[in-house]
């Protein structure tokens, strides 16, 4: 933890990953900002899943293994869950141990008849698949929430790539991704004026602090977000407000007055956009579902057979 900390911060522009954010203050003030009325995406998401849920359950059909990329608590999953024909197994993928054994339990408690297989891991890595998940009919990943866009394209095809292998050549994937729209609705939903995504974000330094024994002050950083239109992404920064030295490990950190520390990238595509980088992993977009407003995207990939 220390030396990936450690790189992001000797490199120009500064960086920190975007795990730091969820400890348990995380979680809960991520589950905050869903409920801002600035941040649409949860919102929008859950409203297509309550309107298609029925026809992505019969393009998943029964007995699927459904496997859940960063699982966190599991909402959308319930809405899935009470369309889908007679799931074999639910496999809720996610490195917070605490986090996915809670919403675990609790699935559990709701759905009896489901067999549910929790894994701890960080999705971003290689992994392979209990008999259960690698036995059922077929294998679909659910990727939602729009998680797809924190990893740059090239790191997000590479991401794809292994989830087309992990599914196999009968298997889908059904994954949310946001779209790209004005500026102002971008900008906005990353910066409420309740202020939850500002302290959303400094918490990621109160974690690294309790982690890894640093010493940022989060009263010397103030929160950023902005849209930039070259990369098509919204860019959380914490910026330094004034000249100030970090302790991290056995290093001092230097920050200029008004350096930018990266803590977050939102990548946004267009539907055509999307569907590039599916193909460049090898999967064909069969579905998309979209809101009136078409703001977000839920939508279903196969793998590209040869004929
Ligand atoms: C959970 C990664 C989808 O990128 O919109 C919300 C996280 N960051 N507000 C996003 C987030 C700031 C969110 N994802």
């Amino acid at each position: 933890m220390l030396e990936e900390v450690l790189a992001g911060l000797r490199a120009k522009p500064k960086r920190l990953s975007p795990t730091w954010f969820y400890d348990e203050l995380g979680s809960f003030l991520f589950d905050a900002i869903c409920d801002t009325p600035e941040y649409y995406v949860t919102r929008v998401e859950l409203d297509i899943m309550r309107e298609f849920g029925p026809d992505i359950a019969r393009c998943i059909g029964a007995n699927a293994a459904l496997i859940e990329y960063g699982s966190g608590a599991s909402l959308k999953t319930r809405l899935l869950l009470d369309c889908l024909d007679t799931p074999a197994v639910y496999m809720p993928v996610d490195i917070a141990r605490g986090h996915l054994l809670d919403a675990a339990g609790a699935l559990a408690r709701d759905y009896p008849a489901l067999r549910i297989q929790p894994l701890c891991q960080d999705f971003t890595k290689l992994f392979s698949l209990p008999k259960t998940v690698e036995s059922a009919e077929r294998r679909v990943i659910y990727f939602p929430g729009a998680t797809i866009g924190n990893f740059e394209p090239e790191k997000a095809c590479a991401l794809l790539t292994g989830m087309r292998s992990l599914i196999g050549k009968d298997g889908a994937l059904l994954i949310g991704v946001d779209l790209r729209k004005d500026p102002w609705t971008l900008e906005r939903a990353y910066n409420d004026s309740g202020g939850v995504t500002a302290e959303f974000n400094l918490n990621a330094l109160r974690h690294v602090n309790r982690e890894l024994g640093t010493n940022f002050a989060l009263d010397s950083f103030e929160h950023r977000a902005c849209w930039v239109e070259a990369e098509s992404r919204v860019e959380m920064n914490l910026v330094s407000l004034r000249k100030q030295r970090v302790h991290v490990g056995n290093e001092q950190i230097e920050f200029q007055a008004g350096e930018p520390l990266r803590t977050e990238c939102c990548h946004k595509y267009t539907i055509d956009g999307f569907a590039g980088l599916a193909a460049h992993a090898g999967l064909v977009v069969q579905d998309v579902w979209l809101d009136e407003e078409e703001q977000f995207s839920v939508q279903w990939l196969s793998p590209r057979t040869l004929q």
